[in-house]
């Protein structure tokens, strides 16, 4: 390996273990934030509005472990970087590696609940971690431009050796073995410690006391019954039942640990342009009458034909209820719920007060307290406003604005200020690419115009026309409908495209939108293989 290398792999093996004891220290030190998530973090906030298509995309569950994966991988370019600098300029990679850790507690300062002291001495022995390692492992790679022997017997190495350096090119080439078996020991070590280090965060966070059931108070459903559901939902294999259930359910946020909240200690408040101030406890929230209604949410990067989207039951205390206790003056135009961890969506006043529909603060997801990753105790869910700008999780705050005055958090950020839900249709089965055999299949799927409901989904087969397809019973405008078409598969290639029409009568457009600013546009289309 040449040295150039070698360098470059003890710096990332310095860089990464450092890191890896600020993860451990923020395991086992509570108060003292992960450096990598709050890095990661401030990427999402600080985004410009160029990279939203990129960035947009995080926040699945999975994403957000890519996100991280990806950080880590830049780290260790930077740490093959401060590698060959330290060789020639040792003072200047360790100050570099200051500045790296210093720039990590400033992002970590941003985070909630952060004891600064204990975080700024937790950067100081990452630091110090990063600067000794990087010395170390250096010294056991030979200079640039210095000869190695090209082919020399591996000698057994003791520990001892680890220190030794090549006094020449006729040396056997022990730094190496030392070097790769030093270095990827400590690798090895840094991924279990900053693994070890998530565990205990998540450990931090997790409720201390088991989440307890929502209010047992009798709950007047606003809409048919879970059991009237049954006799409705059209059945094909493959295709999305009408309520999703929680574990299934699509999950998207900028949270990397989802916020924990007592829900002892939570209050609701509501501030702003309102006539009194309110601040409610858990007890008094849910002591407002209860309602349930299905509703369905949806993503506004939810591509055409994608899976960010789902109905559920939500029990809760309809908004206006909380919003009339303040008193709303008539100069608000936007109401901004706030989350425990300061994220923000904004919606039009106008939306939340009309009268032919429910909004809602959320306690209850399909009969279960609301899971942590979907709010708990509490969030927004306002019937046909996408999540961005509307369904705020962990909900702390209503704020009673004006849309001149605030912008949410995603709006800076490219993103429309109002969005309501698109007409949309999608195709469950046959799935893309499938390969079915000839005759009678189901073409099935889900559709959605929140919350003006569907009137019709009509499927094009192959570009010959348009022809209606069965609906299960709407539970209501506010949520999707499945929808079903018999078909007569013949043997060849085929293309299935979908459109529905909205409660209006209008048709789902076929002018195709990327999901920014406000979601996406045009037709889903499956192509299948009959044989
Ligand atoms: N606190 C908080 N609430 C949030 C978000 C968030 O990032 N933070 N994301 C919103 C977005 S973009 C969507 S699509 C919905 C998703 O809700 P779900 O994860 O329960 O499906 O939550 C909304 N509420
Ligand atoms: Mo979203």
């Amino acid at each position: 390996m040449p040295s150039g290398r070698r360098l470059a792999f003890a710096g990332s093996v310095a860089i990464g273990a450092a890191l890896a004891v600020g993860e451990l220290i923020a395991g086992l030190v509570p108060g003292v934030p992960s450096p990598l998530l709050a890095v990661a973090r401030f990427i999402v906030d600080i985004q410009p509005p160029g990279a939203k298509e990129i960035v947009v995309g995080l926040f699945g569950t999975a994403d957000k472990v890519a996100f991280q994966v990806f950080i880590v991988l830049v780290a260790a370019l930077v740490g093959a970087a401060l590698g060959r600098l330290s060789a020639k300029r040792p003072d200047a990679a360790a100050a570099a590696l200051v500045v790296f850790t210093f720039a990590g507690f400033l992002a970590s300062l941003r985070e909630p609940g952060v004891a600064a002291t204990l975080s700024v001495a937790a950067a100081a022995v990452e630091a110090l971690v990063g600067i000794y390692l990087l010395r170390r492992l250096v010294a056991l790679a030979p200079p640039p431009g210095t000869g190695v022997a090209a082919s020399v017997k591996p000698g057994v190495v003791r520990a001892g050796s680890a220190t030794r350096r090549p006094e020449g090119s006729s040396m056997p080439d022990w730094s190496r073995r030392t070097l790769l078996q030093v270095g990827g020991t400590l690798a090895v070590g840094s991924v279990a410690a900053g693994t070890l280090g998530r565990i205990l965060l998540e450990r931090q966070r997790a409720p201390a006391v088991p989440v307890t059931a929502i209010p047992s108070v009798p709950v007047p459903a606003l809409l048919p019954s879970g059991a009237d559901l049954a006799t409705t939902d059209l059945s094909a294999a493959g295709l999305s039942p009408i309520v999703v259930p929680n574990a299934s359910f699509y999950r998207i946020d900028t949270a990397f640990i989802p916020p924990t909240v007592d829900r002892a200690t939570w209050r609701l408040k509501v501030t702003g342009l309102v006539d009194h101030p309110v601040e409610l406890t858990y007890d008094e929230l849910v002591a407002l009458p209860i309602v349930e209604q299905f509703v369905t949410i949806a993503c506004v990067s939810n591509e055409v034909g994608g899976d960010l989207v789902g109905n559920a039951k939500w029990t809760g205390v309809p908004l206006r209820a909380v919003l009339d206790i303040a008193g709303v003056q008539s100069n608000a135009d936007q109401l901004v719920g706030r989350s425990v961890d300061g994220f923000t969506a904004g919606m039009p006043v106008e939306w939340v007060m009309d009268r032919s529909r429910v909004p809602m603060i959320a306690v209850g997801m399909n009969d279960e307290p609301l899971p942590r990753a979907h709010g708990y105790p509490a969030r927004l869910i306002i019937p046909g406003l996408y999540g961005y700008v509307s369904a705020t999780k962990w909900l702390a705050e209503l704020e009673l604005t004006r849309f001149d005055a605030f912008q949410a958090f995603w709006v800076p950020r490219g993103w429309s200020a109002k969005a309501p839900i698109l007409t949309q249709s999608r195709i469950d089965v046959p799935a893309r690419g499938a390969s079915v055999p000839a005759g009678r299949t189901a073409i099935a799927g889900v559709a959605w115009a929140p919350d003006r409901g569907i009137r019709a989904v009509e499927v094009n087969i192959d570009g010959t026309g348009w022809t209606q397809a069965k609906l299960s019973t709407p539970i209501s405008k506010a949520t999707w409908v499945q929808w079903l078409y018999p078909w007569d598969a013949t043997v060849g290639a085929h293309a299935i495209e979908v459109r529905a029409t909205d409660g209006t009568g209008e048709v789902q457009t076929e002018s195709i939108s990327s999901p920014a600013p406000d979601g996406a546009r045009g037709h889903d289309r499956v192509q299948v293989t009959v044989r």
